[in-house]
């Protein structure tokens, strides 16, 4: 008989949208110990809060982050509000000895994010970061062909993450919609919002990141600010570059905007090793790329007739998180990462291990951030400490 996890969401947006539809589907796909109870749900607009409510099978809700964390019907807080609301939030739930769940970045910078994991771990709460790309199969794919050592010695990382939205000097910063363009609210443009996905997702394939070069700029200074009506500075990052050099010798270059006209959610990745290399494209997701140059166990070289770029479609029930889901062939989508990371949590709690990305793990990719931005400030490289 599984026993109950009775959530407690806070944040009704975009990530309020994604998690919820998680809670309500993960027992459906996955046999897991812990059935998902969404107890309740809160923010503070009462009228928006109990409309997401009745949307999406809440039991109750709350218009004071307090008076849920102070529930004892509640196991579990998940933080889909705003970056600026994630330390008070995590910290205060963590005292409560409530299981913690956190949207991405894990906070506006290190020195926050550091107190985050002294929170839950001081607690010995379990915890994740919803960095949900891990969990498309296909990028669970490449991960799993790097242990299986068919990348062999790396050599290059690159990673690009580019959308389109921001470009018109006329969209307003601050507000419930917009407050990722607020740097108050946000604590960074595209490194935290955008980059954060890549460092994530990069240090999990490839190791940790030991040093940065970086260069960001905003195009666009001033913008209307929604809640003061008037133009005000904007003190995001717009676009961000950036060199790395990686634990294990290789070297990565990362490229972040939201002025690339065209592109949605164009977040690639390759990694280039002595034995093959591995593409991915999430505005293509169901397909891994895969180069095969020579056999992981003896090394030896593949004929030079039947080398070449493999597109792997990632529906096969051997494919990762693939055997939950629908008969070969037929994909899944962005809303799938956050239920098959959910899934991950749970399987964990069941079996009483942690999970990861934890916010140790988080506080990582979180460092690396505040080593690009400070890298663009001083026009230095910055070395990051191990994790
Ligand atoms: C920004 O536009 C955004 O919504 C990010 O905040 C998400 O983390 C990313 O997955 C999609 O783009």
């Amino acid at each position: 008989m599984a026993k109950p996890l009775r959530v407690g969401m806070i944040g009704y947006g975009f990530m309020g949208r994604a998690h919820s539809n998680a809670y309500a589907q993960v027992n459906h796909f996955f046999d897991l110990g812990h059935q998902v109870v969404r107890q309740a749900c809160c923010a503070r607009n009462e009228e928006k809060i109990k409309a997401f409510a009745e949307k999406w099978g809440y039991a109750s809700y709350e218009t004071d982050w307090r008076r849920l964390i102070e529930r004892d019907d509640i196991d579990l807080i998940d933080i889909g509000s705003p970056n600026n609301t994630h330390l008070e939030i995590a910290t205060a739930a963590a005292e409560a000895g409530k299981m913690v769940l956190c949207e991405k970045p894990l906070a506006m910078n290190a020195e926050e994010g550091q107190k985050m994991v002294e929170a839950v771990e001081r607690a010995g709460v379990p915890n994740m970061v919803w960095y949900n790309y891990r969990r498309v199969p296909a990028i669970s794919l490449a991960r799993q062909i790097v242990d299986e050592g068919r990348i062999g010695r790396p050599f290059h990382y690159r990673a690009t993450y580019l959308q389109d939205w921001t470009i018109a000097e006329d969209v307003p910063q601050g507000g419930p919609a917009l407050w990722r363009l607020d740097v108050n609210v946000a604590g960074s443009g595209v490194t935290g919002d955008l980059l954060a996905h890549s460092i994530d997702t990069a240090e999990w394939l490839n190791g940790p990141i030991r040093r940065v070069s970086a260069h960001t700029e905003t195009f666009v200074k001033e913008r209307t600010h929604v809640e003061t009506g008037k133009k005000e500075p904007v003190g995001i990052d717009d676009a961000c570059m950036f060199l790395a050099v990686f634990e294990n010798g290789s070297i990565g270059t990362f490229e972040s905007t939201r002025y690339a006209r065209g592109r949605k959610n164009y977040n690639t990745f390759e990694l280039n090793g002595e034995r093959g290399s591995v593409f991915f494209d999430l505005e293509d997701p169901h397909i891994l790329q895969y180069f095969r140059y020579a056999d992981p166990e003896t090394g030896r070289k593949i004929e030079d007739h039947l080398t070449g770029w493999q597109r792997i479609h990632v529906t096969n029930s051997e494919h990762p998180y693939m055997d939950h889901w629908w008969v070969p062939g037929c994909t899944i989508g962005y809303e799938h990462t956050f239920i098959n990371a959910l899934a991950d949590f749970i399987e964990a709690l069941d079996e009483g291990k942690p999970v990861q990305p934890d916010f140790r793990t988080a506080l990582h990719t979180q460092r690396v951030c505040d080593a690009v931005l400070e890298s663009s400030r001083t026009g230095q490289w910055v070395e990051i400490p191990p994790p």
